[in-house]
């Protein structure tokens, strides 16, 4: 048992390190984003929204960061209400030293795809903005790289978060802000 237990975390040890080798390891220079460097004069944090819902119309602002696999909106969305999630200018994040524009991903390297099945959603591209909404028994994303806009399946907790392997957001860096409004 023990054996197997230390041949598990060889193993873990050996993927995590190719792994870090394929990602570039280590996170490039400090970038701020000008969007993040403006303290939103009119808009509402979707934090301090009154009841964490949206009326139609409305709008609020929130960041997003790199190196958080969930990053809590405090916005409660409901079941058949259109949202839409939009990122202002260029706004760059990295994973690792690799820059990437919101809210689009890349296709990665060979060797990360070696190791996609590690990806959140392996059907969207590494590092694309992605929604989750947390339901009572099952969460729903929305791969807002192909689609800013998408509809609510259930009521539930917004969540947002860089599309990247699950274990390897430690060298993500960066933030970024962005727009979540209620369109019906
Ligand atoms: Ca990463």
């Amino acid at each position: 048992m023990a054996t197997r237990q230390l041949c598990s975390k060889v193993r873990w040890f050996f993927v995590a390190a190719v792994w870090a080798l394929a990602n570039h390891t280590w996170a490039a220079s400090d970038h701020l984003n000008p969007a993040t460097q403006l303290s939103p004069q009119t808009a509402v944090l979707c934090s301090q929204l009154d009841g964490h819902r949206l009326i139609v119309g409305a709008s609020c602002v929130t960041t997003v960061k790199a190196e958080i696999a969930k990053n809590d909106v405090g916005l409660h969305l409901q079941a058949s209400d259109e949202y839409s999630v939009s990122v202002s200018g260029e706004q760059v994040w990295y994973d690792a030293s690799q820059e990437h524009i919101a809210p689009h991903g890349s296709s990665g390297s060979f060797l990360m795809n070696l190791f996609a099945f590690l990806k959140k959603d392996c059907d969207a591209a590494w590092f694309a903005l992605m929604a989750e909404i947390k339901g009572a028994n099952k969460s729903y994303t929305h791969d807002l790289s192909r689609s800013s806009i998408f509809m609510a399946e259930e009521d539930g907790q917004l969540v947002l978060y860089a599309n990247d392997a699950r274990g390897f957001y430690w060298n993500n860096h960066g933030e970024i802000t962005v727009t979540v409004s209620r369109e019906k």
